[in-house]
C-alpha cells in the first residue's frame, strides 16, 4: 500500500459503510453511517478504522463456511499514526453499481449495553437532538428536561420507529446507479413500505431481484450450518446489496464492529424473540422477512 486516492476524515471509529465509485475513485460517496475511518487503498482494497472485535471475526470468517459472504480480509495495515483492517472493495466488480445497506436484525445494540446504561448512565444530547428532529413528541418529559437521552433507548426507538422491531432488519440507505441518494428510511417500518422502497431500489426489475433472491437463499443456507454464525451474537452488522446495469447482483455480509463471540456453550439459532439474557439478535428472522418480501414482489 503505497498511496491512497483519497482520505476520511481522521479520528473516530468507522461502524458503518463508505462507498467509492469505481469510474470516479477520487468520489467518496457514503451512504450511510459513520464518515470517518475509511481509505481507499490500490488493488481494489478498502481500509477500514482498526477494530480489534471485527478484526477477529474477519479472522474466523475466512475459515468458516460463510467466507464468500463477507469481503476477503486482507489483515491488517498501518498508514500514518493509524491502523487499518484491510478488505476487498467490492464495488471495484460492479460497472456504477446501485447500492444498498440493510441493517440486520430485532435488536442493534448488545446486551452488555443495556448493562452499561443501567450501571453507569451517560444520557446523550446528540441523540436527543436525532430524537426530536425526527419527532419532537418522542422524548419522555424528564428526557425534555435533561435534554439527553441513554443510547440504548435511542437504539430501541430507532428499532421500532423502523422495520427492525417488526420485521427483524431495516433499510438504512440506498444509492441509486443515477447517483440519486436516499437515507430517508427512519419511518420506513410496515411490509408494504419496505416492498416499496425494495421495489424502487429494483427499479421493479425481475432479473434484479430474481438474482437478489438466489443469493440471499444461499446466504441463508449457509448462515444456518455456519460454526461462527452459531456461536456470535452478531448486532449491527448488513447486508450490503450492489446491482449494475448489465443485471450483475451481490449480496454480503459487512460490519462486524459489534458481533460478539458467545460464552461457550452457548449458541443462537438467530430467531427465537430475543428476551434479555437469551442473546439472539433476529438475524435470520429478519432474513426470512427479507426474502419473503422480495419473493412477493416478483408475484
Ligand atoms: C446511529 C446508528 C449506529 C450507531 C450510532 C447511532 O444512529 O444507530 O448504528 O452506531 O451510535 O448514532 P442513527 O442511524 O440514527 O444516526 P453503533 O452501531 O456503532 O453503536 P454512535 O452515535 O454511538 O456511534
Amino acid at each position: 500500500m503505497t498511496e491512497y486516492l483519497h482520505s476520511g476524515r481522521q479520528g473516530g471509529k468507522a461502524s458503518s459503510t463508505l462507498f467509492m465509485s469505481h469510474k470516479e475513485p477520487q468520489q467518496w460517496l457514503q451512504v450511510v453511517g459513520h464518515a470517518e475511518g475509511f481509505l481507499v487503498g490500490e488493488y481494489g482494497k478498502l481500509l477500514k478504522r482498526f477494530c480489534e472485535g471485527e478484526q477477529q471475526c474477519f479472522q474466523k470468517i475466512m475459515k468458516d463456511a460463510l467466507k464468500p459472504f463477507v469481503p476477503a480480509y486482507h489483515g491488517v495495515v498501518q498508514h500514518l499514526e493509524h491502523h487499518y483492517n484491510m478488505m476487498d472493495n467490492l464495488l471495484t466488480h460492479f460497472s456504477t453499481p446501485a447500492i444498498m445497506d440493510c441493517k440486520m436484525g430485532s435488536r442493534t445494540y448488545q446486551e452488555g449495553e443495556l448493562l452499561t446504561a443501567r450501571e453507569r448512565p451517560q444520557p446523550r444530547k446528540d441523540m436527543y437532538e436525532k430524537m426530536v428532529a425526527v419527532d419532537p413528541d418522542a422524548p419522555t418529559i424528564q428526557e425534555q428536561v435533561e435534554r439527553a437521552i441513554l443510547k440504548t433507548r435511542y437504539m430501541q426507538w430507532r428499532e421500532s420507529l423502523s422495520s427492525t422491531t417488526t420485521l427483524g432488519f431495516r433499510i438504512e440507505g440506498v444509492r441509486k446507479a443515477n447517483g440519486e441518494c436516499c437515507t430517508n428510511f427512519k419511518r420506513t417500518k410496515s411490509r408494504e413500505e419496505v416492498m416499496e422502497a425494495l421495489k424502487d431500489f429494483v427499479d421493479s426489475n425481475p432479473q434484479i431481484v430474481r438474482g437478489y433472491l438466489r443469493r440471499l437463499k444461499q446466504l441463508r443456507r449457509v448462515l444456518e450450518t455456519s460454526d461462527f454464525f452459531r456461536t456470535h451474537e452478531v448486532v449491527g452488522s448488513s447486508l450490503l446489496f450492489l446491482h449494475d446495469e448489465t443485471g450483475k447482483t451481490g449480496v454480503w455480509m459487512i460490519d462486524f464492529g459489534k458481533t460478539l463471540a458467545l460464552p461457550s456453550p452457548l449458541t443462537l439459532d438467530h430467531r427465537t424473540p430475543w428476551i434479555e439474557g437469551n442473546r439472539e439478535d433476529g438475524y435470520l428472522w429478519g432474513l426470512d422477512n427479507l426474502v419473503d418480501i422480495l419473493s412477493n414482489i416478483l408475484t
